[in-house]
């Protein structure tokens, strides 16, 4: 670590061993002689908590006394990845933590690796809700992530002898959580059920059972900012702890049902991506976590009221809705507005519109979410009530603006029909201020297809903010090689707050002296990474080759099965000899993937990426050329080493399908160089670093939309290729399954009559483009120029950026004064 790039605490290394020797003590009761990792991490952890104590209940008094407007960003996930490495960082104690921790005789590396991480999110959504929260109090805005403290999070993802997944629970919370505070005083009751009766000729809910919604809070500190915000999870705790006397009774199951039921709330993430399920108890967390959040938000800005002004709730804070998941917030509020304080329904709904906005993080249409109007009426019946109101409204709204009866028709939130339902994005799309999209392309799509009738009606609510990741974490964090290069290239280290900066490394890409120490991190990362995996995974990976990378969810969409195919198709030329193997360049393909548990093709597909790889692996023809290697439970901790060491990133999504992506931007920000179609933020990064410097191909979404249009054939581009045809025959004769012709039969079956996103049809596209890549690969101080470029242009993609634009295009707020 340079001295350059630390921000200094006035803690020395000596006073910090001792606050960890003192915490040892009175919270882990060990000497440092009988202290294990574990202790000295909690111990540490612990100490760095009390050095933010003070900025965070600054933060928080500035910002009920002051007049910003705070943002409260609503998301069913936060992702946050270990925490101690950036506390330490963000409060200019890593120096003095290193010290520390080898003075009491510990490894600093074994103290953090001790450190469990917790999964509280599936995947691109809830990791952006993380950099989001950083780059908030980074920037000093005032805010709250609101959202659910998940007892198990996402699963743990293991693979059998035969390569298939499995999913293990992951009990985060069996280990210290050192960085979490209960707050049992500042709980709130969150009821359900029930029926609403007519009392003095207002509509009063009577609900059947209410759960207790307890906070856990964790700091958010800015980096370099002196302000700590404040990630606010909810746990859910039943009221009635134990039924005593059907205890007594020997009815013991039946004594905990209330509380098994209560607790079941928050007890699981959803291993769900993209897709949804139709399940009750994912609708309850939804309200669980909204309405537990706006009472919450009301008793912070108006403290000890009765009877509070809530018309200048909107003043006080806005509502981001981190997708459809707490749109249900929407009634909540209008709920709470109508009966707990009496309003009537205009100036409700006044209030309410002003304070919700609405972000959209898909175009897959079965992931925007439905409810049953049954489900919502038996589980939130005044809810109900409600949102018909609102849709009643928003019908004569739109009589008035439109004579097209189809439109209005068509903008329906609750639908009629054989199972009635709930529009939640029309919902959020009518109530909500703004509604934006992830990247460009994005929300272009929004406004063209997806929300279209909201975007032609009212179009001043559309905008778009591209997403955004933190340079702290996915930088400085995961790769102080290249963050020490960076800080050296440019003379100062305040890229990482003001990441544009990195423009000015640009005419260094043309500096051969600086081109190769560039070189020299990446392979160092390599090689750190090559040495990760074979303590964490056992693989032996040779670092002199590509690295390759692919890592994301699995969904047919993304297409793994586009890379998996290039890869058995090279396997076979080198076997055929059509290809000599002096001419293979040596690569290894690095695959990271969880698929939803329920999710038939993408397990398949997982099954047959690790069979592929023991396949090559094992093959002496192809030995030192090509390799597979899948590291099973890929996380944020696996990124952190992956994504700096990857030479290549595939980015190979159908165009018009991946909303924005995040990983894309990490990796041109760590030098990777990116190999992509025209989706989501690939176009974006694609403009910025050069045509040159990205290598592209496929379909564009017109294309694509045009050979839906025309019937989509996939068999034809099967035998149109030899190369595609040898790879899928080989899976298809059993070659990656013992012979077995029927394992894979139903993934062949679907690419050849199906292929809904159309693999097969950029195949031929997809392996020229592998070619141009080996060719610059050979030509290692090109590659890494381009590399450099690819960093130096992309400092847009820092999520401080992506706050930023928020601010301006949809909050209108600032940092606190
Ligand atoms: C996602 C999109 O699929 C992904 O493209 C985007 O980068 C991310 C953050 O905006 O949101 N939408 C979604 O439901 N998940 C995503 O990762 C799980």
């Amino acid at each position: 670590m340079t001295e350059l790039t630390a921000p200094k605490s006035s803690v020395t290394a000596a006073q910090f061993a001792d606050e960890i020797r003192n915490e040892l003590k009175y919270t882990q009761g060990v000497t440092p002689e009988q202290a294990k990792p574990a202790d000295v991490y909690v111990a540490a952890a612990t100490a760095v908590r009390k050095h933010l104590m003070d900025s965070w209940m600054k933060t928080q008094q500035d910002m009920i006394n002051g007049n910003t407007k705070a943002v409260g960003y609503l998301s069913a996930e936060f992702l946050m990845g270990k925490q101690l490495r950036n506390a330490l960082l963000n409060s200019g104690l890593t120096e003095q933590f290193e010290a520390a921790v080898k003075e009491l005789g510990f490894d600093p590396q074994q103290v953090t690796d001790a450190e469990y991480e917790p999964g509280l999110g599936n995947g691109g959504l809830g990791r952006l809700a993380a950099c989001f929260i950083d780059s908030l109090a980074s920037l000093g805005v005032p805010a709250f992530g609101y959202g659910i403290q998940y007892r198990y999070g996402i699963f743990r993802q293991e693979f059998d002898e035969e390569g298939r997944q499995i999913e293990r629970p992951d009990y985060w919370l069996t280990n210290e959580d050192p960085w979490g505070h209960i707050d049992y005083e500042r709980d709130q009751r969150v009821s359900f059920g029930g029926e609403v009766v007519e009392e003095d000729g207002k509509r009063v809910w009577k609900p059947s059972w209410s759960v207790r919604a307890i906070p856990v809070d964790y700091m958010v500190p800015g980096y370099e900012s002196g302000r700590v915000n404040t990630l606010r999870l909810w746990q859910a705790r039943s009221y009635d702890e134990f039924d005593l006397l059907t205890f007594n009774k020997s009815e013991y199951l039946d004594a905990v049902k209330p509380q098994v039921k209560a607790e079941n709330i928050s007890k699981i993430l959803y291993p769900e991506d993209s897709t949804e399920v139709g399940k009750e108890l994912r609708l309850e967390q939804q309200y669980f976590f909204a309405s537990a959040s706006i009472h919450d938000a009301i008793r912070v800005f108006y403290p000890n009221q009765d009877k509070p002004d809530l018309t200048t709730f909107p003043d006080k804070i806005c509502f981001q809705l981190n997708d459809t998941h707490p749109v249900i917030g929407i009634p909540e509020l209008m709920r709470i507005l109508l009966d707990e304080y009496g309003y009537d329904w205009d100036t409700a709904w006044n209030i309410t519109t002003k304070t919700f906005n609405y972000t959209c993080h898909t175009l897959l249409p079965e992931a925007l979410e439905v409810w049953p109007v049954a489900l919502i009426s038996k589980l939130l019946p005044r809810h109900m009530e409600i949102i018909n109101k609102i849709n009643d409204q928003f019908m004569h709204e739109l009589e008035e603006m439109t004579d097209d009866e189809a439109k209005v028709e068509r903008m329906r939130i609750v639908t009629d029909g054989d199972t009635p339902s709930v529009r939640m994005a029309y919902l959020a799309s009518y109530a909500g201020e703004h509604v934006n999209g992830v990247a460009e392309l994005h929300s272009q799509l929004l406004k063209d297809v997806t929300l279209r009738d909201f975007s032609d009606l009212f179009p001043k609510k559309f905008t778009n903010v591209t997403n955004g990741v933190t340079p702290r974490r996915f930088m400085k964090l995961a790769n102080p090689g290249l963050s020490d290069l960076i800080t050296e290239g440019l003379g100062t280290d305040k890229w990482l707050e003001d990441l544009e900066l990195l423009k000015n490394l640009e005419p260094l890409a043309q500096d051969d002296e600086f081109v190769k120490k560039f070189a020299q991190v990446k392979y160092d990362n390599k090689i750190k990474f090559a040495d990760f995996a074979k303590r964490e995974y056992g693989f032996d990976i040779d670092s002199s080759t590509m690295f390759d990378t692919m890592i994301k969810r699995l969904h047919e969409y993304k297409r793994q099965a586009l890379k998996i195919l290039e890869v058995i198709a090279t396997y076979a030329d080198i076997k055929s000899g059509k290809v000599k193997i002096e001419d293979v360049t040596p690569r290894t393909v690095i695959f990271g993937a969880k698929a939803a548990p329920g999710y038939y093709l993408a397990k398949m597909t997982i099954q047959l990426i690790n069979n592929v790889a023991k396949v090559i692996n094992n093959d002496p023809d192809v030995m030192g050329k090509l390799k597979v290697v899948f590291p099973w439970n890929y996380n944020i901790r696996v990124a952190q080493y992956l994504i700096p060491a990857t030479e290549l990133d595939e980015q190979i999504s159908q165009a018009g399908k991946e909303a924005s992506g995040t990983s894309n931007m990490k990796f041109a920000l760590n030098g990777a160089l990116t190999v992509g179609t025209l989706d989501g933020a690939n176009v974006e990064i694609r403009e910025r670093v050069g045509a040159d410097n990205f290598f592209l191909f496929g379909m564009t979404v017109d294309e694509v939309e045009k050979m839906y249009a025309d019937g989509y054939d996939p068999a034809k581009y099967y035998e149109a290729d030899p190369r595609l045809k040898a790879a899928i025959d080989m899976v298809a004769k059993g070659t990656f399954s013992d012979g077995d012709e029927d394992t894979y039969a139903p993934l062949v079956s679907d690419w050849l009559t199906k292929d809904w996103f159309m693999t097969l049809a950029d195949f031929t596209a997809y392996h020229d483009i592998q070619s141009e890549i080996e060719t610059l690969y050979g030509d290692q101080l090109e590659w890494n120029r381009k590399a450099i470029i690819n960093v130096a242009n992309s400092g847009y993609f820092s999520s401080d950026r992506s706050i930023e634009d928020y601010l301006e295009r949809v909050w209108m707020t600032g940092p606190l004064k």
